[in-house]
């Protein structure tokens, strides 16, 4: 084992809390915190039997993963899922604030339900999740959170409002955590993951698709993201190696906002 393994992006003996770790992004980050050495804890809310089965997939990867089912909206549910967590598992040294929504509506026609639904579980539950386990990282004087963000945090794009409301605040939401808990030996980042192939995708991925030809253009990578390649960045936020990196954001996007993009019919 090399010496960046072992002393700075080693995860050994940490508790990550990944939520809305069941599928998706969320999935393929906890897997990398995990390969990384951590210990994981998956929520979901959607059914025990899905949470069940996400379970089974980590421990057929040879990780160790407890899976815990509660809403992410519910201050209530959350103080009490943390408190059972730390209790059977143990404290919570990174969380991981994944779990998201997307409603694919123009501005004009969306019910301002739906609307704020998206902003409950996109916005309002990462500071809920960070409330209650920046007392227990404050105390021991050290921690790691990372919201997930988007390329919604920096872009607009039709029928995404309400989204890219959430994720625009969830990036200064992300900037004032670090703002008020840096000092405590928190490190307070996110990851911003550009256009991956993911089930919350695939409506725009179909072949066929407008939006895929244009995605696949508008990428400098030339590609939709894999799950797997947004691993590396969360085992850097979640690891000693990032311990004076505070309130950024890094965007893993294929160069995405790098670049105006080019006209479809050029190379
Ligand atoms: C869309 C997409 C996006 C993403 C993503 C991009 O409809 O444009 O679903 O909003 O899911 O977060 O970074």
């Amino acid at each position: 084992m090399g010496i960046f393994e072992m002393k700075l992006f080693n995860l050994t003996g940490k508790t990550a809390l990944i939520t809305g770790g069941t599928h998706g992004l969320g999935m393929a980050m906890a897997k990398g915190l995990g390969e990384a050495g951590a210990t994981l804890v998956i929520n979901g809310n959607s059914s025990q039997e899905k949470l069940d089965k996400a379970i089974a997939q980590y421990k057929s990867w040879g990780l160790n993963a407890f899976g815990y089912k509660f809403n992410v909206t519910e201050e209530q549910d959350v103080i009490k899922a943390i408190a059972t967590i730390e209790k059977e598992v143990g404290v919570i040294d990174i969380l991981v604030n994944n779990a998201g929504i997307i409603k694919r509506t123009p501005l004009e026609d969306m019910e301002v339900a739906d609307f704020e639904q998206v902003l409950k579980v996109d916005l309002v539950s990462p500071f809920i999740m960070a409330k209650h386990v920046i007392k227990g990282m404050m105390a021991r004087k050290k921690g790691k959170i990372i919201n997930i963000c988007s390329m919604m945090s920096e872009l607009g794009r039709n029928t995404v409002g309400a989204y890219a409301a959430a994720k625009g605040g969830l990036k200064m939401l992300t900037r004032n955590m670090a703002t008020e808990w840096a000092k405590h030996n928190v490190q307070i980042n996110g990851i911003g993951p550009g256009y991956f192939a993911t089930e919350q995708t695939k409506p725009i991925r179909i072949d066929g698709h407008p939006f895929n030809d244009f995605i696949v253009g508008r990428t400098p990578a030339g590609r939709w993201g894999d799950p797997e390649d947004l691993a590396g960045t969360a085992v850097f936020l979640a690891s000693e190696a990032s311990k004076f990196i505070n309130g950024q954001i890094i965007y893993v996007d294929g160069g995405i906002l790098a670049t105006i993009g080019k006209p479809a019919n050029e190379d």
